[in-house]
């Protein structure tokens, strides 16, 4: 399972995170993140990236048996490529219309 992430780039980003099962830590070294994901409790954080590109990371918390399959991908992306992105996960529906009149 690769956990994916886009966000637009050049905007404050703020992060919370959770757990659904057993302590994780998100962490992404080159965005400068690590968070502990405890189930029943928000982890906050606030994040701006200056840059385009794809960041990895990984959980580095021994969480169990699934831990060596957590890879974290967060892709920072210009305006454009988030509009196009969120248009393909968005459900279509009345709203969306006049949404895409800015892209
Ligand atoms: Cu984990």
């Amino acid at each position: 399972m690769i956990i994916g992430f886009v966000y637009l780039f050049l905007t404050h980003i703020r992060l919370l995170i959770t757990s659904a099962d057993v302590l994780h830590s998100w962490a992404v070294p080159s965005l400068g993140i690590k968070l502990d994901a405890v189930p029943g409790r928000l982890t906050q954080c606030h994040l701006f990236c200056k840059q385009i590109g794809i960041y990895v990371g990984q959980c580095s918390e021994i969480c169990g048996v699934g831990h060596a399959f957590m890879p974290i991908n967060v892709q920072m992306v210009d305006s454009k490529s988030f509009f196009k992105f969120i248009s393909l996960v968005t459900p279509i529906h009345e709203e969306r219309a006049s949404f895409n009149l800015f892209i």
